[in-house]
């Protein structure tokens, strides 16, 4: 009988007590980047200490795979964080709450209300193509100087998460609207500054002041969000949902029938369990998809060869008389492919969320025990010259195959994978589809005269932002 080969163990940073390997992370580089550059030294799959924690590094598709969908639901758990706590009342939300049976029939329960909305229905590319309409006005009236598109382009995205979750459409310069993206900005800039995932003692560097905007701009999000709630409540019919609340406050009424009695308190969809999926899908709706389409403009600024082939295939698949809609897609297969190379080149989420460990389980042959934090380093795996040709380079060919098909390489998961795959995937793919088409149909981007190139190094901070950078616009020949 052959003895069982010797575990060999995960190689991981020297650490001290307390400080963990904080020593050995060197100054300022964000995570991602950081990881990156120690997968070189160490191997792709290492291990560190954040603190106390001990941390595995996940820096290549194969051990991606094995943590999100192999044995994703080993990995499926949250860490507990200091700030997302905060944001969530401790985890009643779907994103950081850790793996339960009241979170899967919550995540269940969610999926099931944007599919409602999403796919299937018209009534999502309504809200989107009139949001565009007032977009492409406004763009088209900033005239052909140069100008800042990121807060038109956050407004018009803030306004259909606005009409999908509590059916209000505003004007653009309404002040409730206004106050939402103040809010939201204010949980930005203070949730998450280097990332999600604490790399240097939270503490030290995360001054009261800070905490306190937090707690100030969640007050207001709350109150916001109550009183649509009790409105919703009130004049809730017995026809279809009219938007995200009326959809979970119904299934939030199925999930508990006829189990009343043997359910406790804490194994229900709360109150505010529904408030939290609310607030989530509005934050996560808003920050992904303004960034994604920031992200794609810059990279159009930089390559106005490819806008034009862009432009070129609307030109002939859809023309200038009538808008795009979904059922286009399948003819543009340029346009998706740009998209993704967007997705590819700067990931907005580029280290995911913090993964753990729900049980004993292994990675790559080596064990891994219970309570172990994962980091899934999705910038890596969109960076890594043994899969992508040279990997920092835009090009949104590299999704066709040589018949000019689309292909999914299987080293592509802008969304993660697995049990803590978006929820909000199929979504944001009809978003950022309809926005960039439409976009594109109408208007052509260019850089203003002396303008310099968008700098597009990015900024993490909850999620992985462009730098402020200026566009002209000129309307295109028929609109
Ligand atoms: C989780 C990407 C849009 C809701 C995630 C994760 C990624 C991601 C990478 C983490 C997966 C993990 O931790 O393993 C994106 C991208 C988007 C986008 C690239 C758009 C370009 C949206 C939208 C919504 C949404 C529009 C909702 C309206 C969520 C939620 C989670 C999540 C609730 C947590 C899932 C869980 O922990 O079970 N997303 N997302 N996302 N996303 Fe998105
Ligand atoms: C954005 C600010 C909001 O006020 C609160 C919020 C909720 C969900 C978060 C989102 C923020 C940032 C992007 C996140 C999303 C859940 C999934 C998504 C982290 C903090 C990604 C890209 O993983």
């Amino acid at each position: 009988v052959l003895p069982a080969p010797a575990q060999v163990s995960i190689p991981c940073l020297p650490r001290l007590p307390a400080l963990g390997s904080l020593p050995w992370l060197g100054g300022g580089l964000p995570p991602h980047l950081l990881f990156m550059e120690l997968a070189h030294r160490y191997g792709s799959l290492f291990a560190l200490y954040l603190g106390p924690h001990y941390t595995v590094v996940v820096n290549d598709h194969q051990h991606a795979r094995e943590v999100l969908l192999q044995r994703g639901r080993d990995f499926a758990g949250r860490p507990s964080m200091v700030t997302t706590n905060l944001l969530t009342r401790g985890g009643k939300d779907i994103a950081f709450s850790d793996y339960s049976p009241l979170w899967k029939s919550h995540r269940r329960l969610v999926h099931n209300s944007f599919t409602l909305f999403g796919e299937g229905t018209s009534r999502l590319q309504d809200i989107v193509l009139s949001s565009v309409d007032s977009l492409c006005a406004e763009l088209l009236s900033s005239g052909s100087c140069g100008f800042d598109p990121c807060s038109a382009v956050t407004r018009a995205v803030t306004n259909v998460v606005c009409t999908l979750v509590f059916s209000a459409t505003y004007h653009h310069d309404d002040a409730e609207l206004q106050e939402v993206i103040r809010y939201n900005d204010g949980i930005v800039q203070t949730i998450a500054q280097g990332g999600l995932v604490d790399i240097y003692p939270w503490m030290k560097v995360f001054p009261n002041k800070c905490l306190s905007k937090l707690k100030e701009c969640i007050t207001i999000r709350d109150q916001l969000l109550s009183h649509k709630l009790e409105e919703h409540k009130a004049s809730l019919g017995d026809g279809d949902p009219r938007d995200l609340l009326d959809a979970l406050l119904k299934g939030q009424v199925d999930s508990g029938r006829g189990q009343t009695s043997s359910r406790s308190a804490d194994e229900r969809i709360t109150d505010d369990h529904v408030l939290m999926t609310a607030a989530e899908a509005f934050g996560a709706g808003v920050e992904t998809t303004s960034t994604t389409l920031l992200w794609i403009l810059a990279y159009l600024l930089h390559h106005p060869e490819v806008q034009e082939r862009v432009q070129k295939e609307l030109d002939e698949q859809v023309g200038a008389e009538r808008p795009v809609c979904m059922s286009d897609r399948g003819q543009l297969p340029y346009l998706d492919c740009v998209i993704n190379e967007g997705m590819r080149i700067r990931p907005v989420s580029p280290v995911l969320i913090p993964h753990t460990a729900m049980t004993d389980s292994s990675i790559g042959g080596h064990s891994v025990s219970c309570g172990t934090r994962v980091l899934v380093n999705m910038w890596s795996i969109h960076h890594d010259p043994r899969h992508w040709d040279k990997p920092d380079l835009f090009n949104p060919d590299r999704f066709l195959d040589d018949q000019g098909q689309r292909v999914t390489p299987s080293c592509f998961l802008p969304f993660g994978a697995g049990p803590r795959v978006c929820v909000g995937e199929s979504l944001a793919r009809l978003e950022l589809f309809l926005f960039l088409s439409s976009l594109l149909q109408r208007i052509s981007f260019r850089l203003p005269d002396g303008a310099p190139l968008p700098n597009l190094q990015g900024r993490l901070g909850v999620v992985l932002q462009p730098l402020p950078y200026k566009v002209a616009v000129a309307p295109r020949a028929g609109w």
